[in-house]
């Protein structure tokens, strides 16, 4: 606590700090609530960024810096109120403009916590309406960035990338893994070139690339009592990808009836409700400057994701567990089961998707 209340002293915050807890169960960064002791000072939230993941430390504060005040911009322009609550808000050093502290191991930023604000790992159908609506909201804000943002991750949302690594981590069998998953591996493989599909047309110029969030899980999403959101958090992914990858990833832990890492197979499912809700709230926000193909293509994105997430998870196992965090050793291959689980749920529905999305452009 001593030291990361040294770091805390760093940033411009306001008031005195009376606590600092740990937040959130994110997979990547190290995140902390720091309570300031009086009622009229705000509260913050302080991380410490992976930087073995985030290499470009710069790059990715400078991606948030222009989409936060891109955000800002547009809401000031719309007359919105309680704009505090509905974008972030990043603290400066006390003696430079920076926003990140480097402590000479470790990078770390702080943010304004937003009161008042509930993150869930489960939503019902009027949560998840707007749920599609914001993001298809962020993604229309976001047409006519001035900024040119960079990958924070490169090739982070690229499937031909992701099966590379997966072709790498077989090849080396880094753990002595492979055996014990070589049916699964298989089994992904054979969709590979289905799964690639938005790569090829992109270099046809049949696909464009947009500012999107790219990890558009259902807890990067922060809602006021009413069920409304306020606010899309965890920044760090944003950066040119397909439409896919928030349309797809919301729907991969949204519309999932279990949690990611279900080790019971019976459980998990794609909810068809959920999709319908999120589909309906996403298109009346972003049927204005999709395309029709990126439009026909929606359910290969509720696929896509799944399917991503399965070899990156997989790609994890095999090489050893270097990546995410796991609570016991056979985390990430429990994980990758169930998002095989819930790919093959969501090949099922597909018929059903397609009509829906007919419907609702008709
Ligand atoms: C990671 O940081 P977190 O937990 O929100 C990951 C996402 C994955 C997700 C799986 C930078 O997100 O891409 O979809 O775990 N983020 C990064 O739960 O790799
Ligand atoms: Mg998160």
């Amino acid at each position: 606590m001593e030291k990361l209340n040294d770091i805390v002293s760093r940033f411009a915050t306001t008031g005195e700090i009376s606590e600092i807890k740990p937040l959130g169960n994110g997979l990547i960064n190290d995140t902390y609530r720091v309570n300031t002791a009086a009622t009229d000072t705000p509260d913050y939230v302080l991380q410490r960024i992976n930087h073995n993941i985030f290499t470009d430390v710069e790059g990715l504060q400078a991606n948030i810096a222009a989409v936060t005040r891109h955000l800002r911009h547009k809401l000031e322009a719309e007359g919105a109120d309680d704009i505090d609550r509905r974008v972030l808000t990043f603290l400066p050093l006390r003696d430079s403009d920076k926003t990140y502290f480097f402590d000479g191991e470790s990078y770390w930023r702080m943010m304004v916590f937003i009161p008042d604000a509930y993150t869930f790992e489960e939503v019902n159908p009027h949560y998840a309406r707007h749920a599609g609506a914001a993001f298809g909201r962020f993604q229309a804000q976001l047409v006519d960035i001035p900024d040119t943002l960079v990958e924070s991750i490169p090739d982070f949302h690229n499937m031909e990338f992701r099966l590379k690594q997966l072709n790498d981590a077989v090849e080396a069998n880094a753990a002595g893994r492979l055996d014990e998953v070589r049916p699964i591996v298989d089994d992904l493989l054979r969709r590979a070139e289905k799964m690639t599909a938005a790569e090829r047309l992109y270099r046809e110029g049949k696909l464009p690339k947009r500012v999107c969030h790219c990890d558009t899980k259902v807890n990067n999403m922060m809602f006021d009592a009413e069920g409304r959101v306020l606010c899309v958090i965890d920044l760090d992914t944003v950066m040119p990808s397909f439409i896919f990858s928030d349309y797809g990833d919301f729907l991969r832990t949204g519309a999932c009836t279990s949690a990611e890492d279900e080790p019971d197979l019976s459980k998990v499912n794609f909810n068809m409700d959920i999709f319908k809700a999120f589909t309906e709230g996403y298109l009346s926000e972003a049927r204005a400057f999709l395309t029709p193909l990126e439009i026909e293509m929606l359910p290969y994105a509720a696929a896509l994701f799944p399917y991503m997430q399965a070899v990156r998870f997989l790609t994890d196992y095999i090489n050893g567990d270097t990546y995410y965090k796991i609570a016991y050793p056979e985390h990430n291959l429990v994980r990758t089961r169930a998002q095989v689980k819930m790919l093959e749920s969501v090949e099922a529905h597909t018929p059903a998707m397609v009509e829906f999305i007919n419907s609702q452009l008709a």
